[in-house]
Parts: structure tokens; sequence; C-alpha cells
């Protein structure tokens, strides 16, 4: 077959396949599935309430922790489909973080420490950036609790732009949490240890070991954390657990919850009784409850003293200036979370049945009544309770976590031991509902469950155990996230999603709408940076650069080439590649591997990135791209010709391939001439409807112009050298004018499929 007609048939197949859709697929009827596949009504409810056509997205986004893997995991809710892990405190090949110069840099702002290179995180809690007490849809941020840190991602284009180590902690676990206008990022320690990272003997414990709360300054036009402008307020050693941080009525005002007030410490090898339980034996620990906003008011007066570069406002100074107090809460407390009108705060006892509710305001008088049951062994006055408490509640065996429904009053509590979520007034103090789950659940999750106006709709609970729910899969089982219809009086259990790659303590949720990500970087962009890289080049300026012992490429990429395609460097050099994909198409993202080297860089439309590698020893090495990009993406490849030290070329070194004929070049142009008229009816109907109102299109048919600019360019190459009778030559550049066109056909039928299904409209 022609070309020519190849085309036309390949347009002609993508507008039947459009008409075609919904036609006559459904031999069985949906009784005869439901037969079939064991399933009943209830399930063929839960199933339309959670599937989505393709083509059809997702009306949530939930950003989760990815636990031990040190990653982010982004899946679409109700649908439950993964749709990106985003690498943070561990390398993540596929996106080039931690191979290209760019990543490694952040990567090794958080993972270098004291000489060793941390490349694994616990993630915990991530937290979406606020405006006015809602998700504003443009930054994540989420904690480490093995190396404490705090990583920051962009929204923008999903990506890892900062990591802080705290300097003062040694772990930590009530983090990130954000004030409603994100201009602190809350991390507090769990595990005490001397401050600052620094020795002391565990005889000590009382004296020297301490906990603290590190309050990180977010600067959202740079979009960057500012260590210089962060604080930490010392807190006593027991552990402290959970945060979050007041809202409304209770804004300036953060809550960390604790457990092990005993300040026990274990060691079962010297016949003692474990943490486990010199940490549970006091029936109540101390909820913290800080006056932030004193405290950031003592930093700014340089009330603080600096712990390993950072300042710390000290204990004592904490007690004497009202920025702490601390009220008992029952029993192993795990989790604080503050309503969404800001006037109460539900913490849960793990080894208790009930949640409590505190009262904001009854808090206020009662630190105003200077109404003190007494002071800690570290001054912090002490709230009695009964004094402070809206209500208590029984919704089951171990609570944890709470979440908030759109509805007033209404809140859900996680029952690790029940493996139940309990539905609740915290109003009225009453139990509404209750629903099993599929094994102990840890952290809930509603749709912007804990911002100051919560979606409702879902729920999903992130259970610890998965046991018998899915296909075994060895001894090491996925975890399970269970979504949960919370729409009507009685909760109902929709899906089961095995989540393959940590343990997802927390998970956050954020109307889809809210994010605009950008589908491409403008030109040659530095994406860690978010400025322009120092290194990229426009196509036709690529150029080695050679120094003694190194050598530097700027290169490019693009359907389906790399530019330089042979770099030839001597043995011991250190070797730079410096790519940028020239590409502005959706989606027609590059990679760039070099064989033996550890080298992949994911190179998306208009990203610079670059990589450093010694060539030490003598050879070959392929490079080629990563992702299927086109139909020659397998021809998208290179050489790194690595020559032995003293090389001095080879004997009996003649031509490689294959000659070209004038009749090959010439049967070459006749196609050429054929394809372009097919391409001039594609770019006819284009230009005859009101494309530039869709976005898309006229995104689509840039790009498309753009490529059929490098068709011309490849074309008078040719033809000046067929000029000159260099067949050789006239072919190959023929050919390669064929492939820009072949490209600027697929991108122009694209559009025009685009522009028939969006019911695009004739001009006149
Ligand atoms: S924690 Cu894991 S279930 Cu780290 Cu928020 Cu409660
Ligand atoms: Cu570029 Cu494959």
């Amino acid at each position: 077959m022609k070309i020519g007609t190849k085309l036309a048939t390949l347009f002609a197949a993508t507008s039947a396949l459009a008409l075609g859709a919904g036609g006559a697929w459904s031999a069985e009827s949906l009784q005869d599935v439901m037969k079939r596949r064991g399933l009943n009504e209830q399930d063929v409810l839960a199933a339309t309430k959670t599937y989505t056509p393709s083509g059809k997205r997702d009306e949530f986004i939930a950003f989760s922790s990815g636990g031990q893997s040190g990653q982010v995991i982004v899946y679409g809710v109700p649908s439950m489909r993964i749709l990106k892990y985003i690498g943070v405190f561990t390398p993540e090949p596929w996106q080039g973080y931690g191979y290209d110069e760019e990543s490694k840099k952040v990567l090794a702002e958080g993972s270098k420490v004291d000489g060793r290179e941390v490349l694994f995180g616990d993630t915990h809690h991530p937290a979406i950036s606020e405006t006015n007490g809602d998700y504003d849809g443009q930054y994540l941020f989420i904690n480490d609790k093995n190396t404490p840190r705090i990583a920051v991602i962009d929204l923008k284009d999903f990506e890892t732009k900062q990591i802080v180590q705290n300097p003062v902690i040694s772990s930590d676990h009530g983090g990130a949490f954000v004030t409603p206008n994100t201009d602190y990022i809350i991390e507090a320690s769990q595990y005490p240890a001397p401050l600052g990272h620094a020795f002391a003997p565990l005889e000590q414990f009382n004296e020297k070991y301490r906990g603290a709360i590190t309050y990180w300054h977010f600067n959202r036009e740079k979009g960057r954390i500012e260590p210089d402008k962060s604080f930490t307020i010392e807190t006593p050693p027991y552990s402290q657990d959970l945060s979050d941080f007041g809202k409304l009525d209770s804004d300036g005002w953060s809550f960390t919850n604790s457990f092990c007030s005993e300040r026990y410490v274990g060691g079962i090898e010297s016949g003692r009784p474990p943490f486990e339980a010199g940490c549970s034996a006091k029936d109540t620990d101390y909820l913290h409850v800080v006056n932030w906003k004193k405290a950031e008011e003592l930093f700014k007066a340089g009330k603080t003293k600096m712990v390993n570069g950072m300042a710390v406002i000290p204990l004592d100074v904490a007690a004497r200036e009202g920025v702490m107090f601390l009220i008992p809460e029952p029993k192993s407390p795990h989790g604080v979370d503050v309503t969404p009108n800001g006037k109460y705060v539900i913490v849960s006892g793990k080894l208790d049945t009930h949640v409590t509710v505190y009262d904001f305001a009854k808090i206020q008088a009662t630190i105003k009544a200077g109404k003190f049951t007494g002071k800690d062994e570290y001054g912090l006055p002490i709230l009695d309770l009964k004094d402070t408490i809206h209500t208590q509640v029984e919704v089951g065996l171990g609570p944890l976590h709470t979440q908030y429904d759109s509805k007033p009053c209404v809140a859900y509590t996680s029952l690790y031991v029940d493996s139940m979520v309990a539905k609740w007034n915290y109003c009225e103090g009453k139990v509404l509902d209750k629903v099993s789950i599929q094994y102990n659940v840890g952290h809930l999750m509603t749709m912007e469950g804990d911002t100051q106006h919560p979606k409702g709709g879902y729920l999903v609970a992130l259970n610890k155990l998965a046991i018998d729910r899915f296909n075994p899969v060895g001894p090491l089982h996925p975890q399970n996230h269970q979504l949960i219809d919370i729409g009507g009086d009685k909760m109902q259990m929709l899906y089961d999603m095995p989540l393959p790659l940590g343990e997802p303590h927390y998970v956050v949720a954020i109307s889809a709408d809210k994010l605009k990500p950008s589908v491409r970087y403008p030109f040659g962009w530095n994406s860690r940076e978010d400025e322009k890289s120092a290194f990229a080049v426009r196509p036709g300026s690529e150029r080695v650069d050679r120094k003694p012992g190194k050598v530097e490429v700027f290169g490019t990429a693009i359907r389906s080439h790399f530019t330089p395609e042979i770099v030839e460097v001597t043995e011991g050099d250190e070797v730079t590649f410096h790519m940028t994909n020239l590409e502005r198409a959706e989606d027609e993202t590059h990679g760039f591997a070099v064989s033996r080297h550890n080298v992949n860089l994911s190179l998306e439309p208009g990203k610079t990135s670059s990589v450093t590698f010694k060539a030490n020893k003598a050879g070959v090495y392929p490079y080629y791209c990563t992702e299927f990009c086109s139909a020659l993406h397998l021809e998208m490849e290179g050489y790194l010709i690595v020559r032995p030290a003293n090389y001095k070329g080879a004997e009996g070194a003649g031509k490689a391939g294959t000659s070209y004929s004038k009749a090959d070049y010439e049967t070459r142009v006749k196609t050429n001439v054929e394809t372009q008229k097919v391409i001039d009816g594609v770019v006819a109907y284009i230009t005859s409807v009101n494309y530039k109102d869709f976005p898309t299109a006229t995104g689509l048919f840039e790009d498309a112009a753009d490529q059929l600019g490098r068709a011309k360019e490849a074309k008078d190459k040719s033809e000046s050298f067929a000029a000159k009778q260099d067949w050789n030559n006239a072919m190959l550049w023929a050919e390669q004018w064929f492939q820009y066109q072949v490209k600027a056909a697929d991108i122009g039928l694209r559009t025009k499929t685009f522009l028939e299904q969006n019911g695009a409209k004739k001009v006149q």
C-alpha cells in the first residue's frame, strides 16, 4: 500500500472507531454477567459508584504517603486508580529522580547525614497547602519519621523541590500539618533524644533527653521552606505523637498529643519489662496545647538558644511565657484532629474505648483563669481534663484517627482493634453508625476532611492488614485501602484497593478541579530549581565541549533522535550530558539511558536534565531513549565510544552502512510528495473549523506545525545534496523529511479526531 493511501486509511479508521463506540458489544446481559461472576445487587451498585469508564476522570485526587518506600502515591477517588508515584526520599528511576544532577541535588540535601547517605524514608503524613483553611492545590508536604525531614512537592509538576533535615530531633511523627495559610509546617518529634543529635547516657533520660516541635516557615512565593525563619519549641521527654493546627477560633494554636509520659526506658535484655509495658502504665498522657503565635513572637524577639543551627525556645521559657500547656488524655493516646470549625480538638486513646472531645473555648477560659492542677516536672502548667472537655464518646475498641464530614458535627473514627469505622456526632456525643472493615484500620481519610470545608461523599480506610482480601503474593501482603460511601446515613463499603509500595499511614484528598498541573515546561527548564537551565540548547546549536579530561555534551531530544548521536571520549574522561527535550506535545517524554553507567534521565517536554559520570572503561556503550515515544522510538539511539587511552585509529577501517542511488532518492521523494497531500487535507480540515476555541487542539496543531517546519528543513537539505548529486545524503535527508511528515500527520490526525469528537464547527 502506498503511504498516502495508508495514512488516508488510518484516518478513516480513527473516525470509524469514534462512531463505533457503544455499539453491539454486549452479547451478555447484566444478569448473565452477575450470575457468571457471582455478584449480587449490592455489588453491582457498589461497582457503579466506582467504575470510571475509559476517558472519564476522577472527582478527587488522593496523595498517599508511600510508607517505607519513602515516596508519595497519587490515586483517583472514587475509581482508586493509581496515577503516579512521586519520588521523594528515595531515588525513583523512571522519573530520573536521583539519577539526573538536578534531582540528585534535592535528594542530597535531604539524604546526606553525618557522612552517610540515607536513601530510605518512612513517610507518614502528607499535607496539602491551604489558603484560608482550605486546600489550594499548590504544594504538598510530607514527613519522614526515620530521618526527621520534610519534603516540599510542587503540584505544578508533582516533583519534589526541597528536603529540609531537622537538625534538632532524632525521630519525627507529628508532621506534616500546615497552618490555615501555610505559613508554617509542623514537625514534632516522637522518640525523645538529646537535642541537636548529641550524646547523653540513658541514665540522664529525665534531664538530658527531650522532645521538640519544629515550626518550619514556608515562603509561598519561593515555594520553599526557609530554615532560618523557622523555630523549634523544646518539650519534655514524653513521646510526642501527632499534631494539628488550630483554625478559626483556635487559629494561632497547635495541638500535639503524646504517649509514654512515664518516660520509661526499656531494657528487656537486662530483665526489665519492655517499652510497651512501661510506656502504657499510666492511665493518662498529655495533650500539648501550644500558643505558636506567642512562640513566634519569642523567636522573633530572640528568646531562643541555638541548637545545631536551629533557634530553639527552651522549655523553661515556654513554661514561663505561657507558650505550652498540658491536659491529660486517656489512654495510650493516638491522633489529634481539630474540627472544621476549629472549636473542638478530638483525641483517641488506643487502649480506651472513648474519644475525648476537648472544647477550645473551655481550654482558653481555664488558662485565662489560671486554673491549673499543678505543673509537670519541667514546669509546664497542667489543666484539669474535666475543665476542658466537651464530651467523651464510647465509640469502640482501639480508636485512632478522626476525620470530618461535610455534614456539621459528623465525624468518623477508625477502630483499630474492632476493625471498624464509627460514624458519630461530636456535638451531641452519640454514635450514628458503624461499618466493618478488613482489617485493622489506621488512618481514615474523607475528601478534604481536615480543612474548614470537608467535601464528604467518600471515606477511605487505610487498613494495616490485608490477610485474605487479595490473591496471595507471598508472605508480604499489600496494604488495603477500602473505599466507603458516606453519602447516605448508612456507610457502604465500595471497593478494596491493594497498595503494594509500603505502609501508607495517612492520605489526603483534594477536589480534582483545584489542581492545575502543567503539561509541559517552558523551553530548556531546570524543573528542580524552577528556572531556565544554563545548559539548554536550541536545535541546531547542539555542541560538544572538550577540555583535558572532560567532555561536556549539550544535546537535544526530539522524535525520534538525539543530537548528537555519536560521542567519542577517551577512557578516564569525565563525561557530562546536558539533554533538552525539544517537544511541546503533551506526554512526549523521552528517556536517556547509557548502557552500564547507571544513567536514566526523564526528559518531559521542555525539560533540560544533566548527568555526569566517569567513562572509566574503554568500550562501546549504546545510549537510547527509554520511552516508547514514536514508531521509530527504537531508532532513537546513539553511541558513546570510549577509546582506550593511547588509541591511534583502526587499521583497514572502511565505511559503515549502505549506499543509495539517484533512483532511491527519487522514489523516496515521490512518496513524500504524496504524504504531503494527505497532510494538507488534514490541515485544511482543521483550519476550516473553530479549532482555536479548543486549547487542546490548538496545542496539538502547533506541535504538528512545528514538525512540519522541521520536515521543510530536512527537505531543503535533501534538495541541496541532490543538486550536488550527492545521492547518498540526498536520500538520507529525504528519509528524515519523511520521518517529520509522519509525526506531523500523526499529530494532525489526533487533532482532527479530537475536534470531531468535541463538536468543532465550520467557520466561514
Ligand atoms: S500514624 Cu500510622 S496509624 Cu504515623 Cu499517623 Cu496512626
Ligand atoms: Cu524518545 Cu523513545
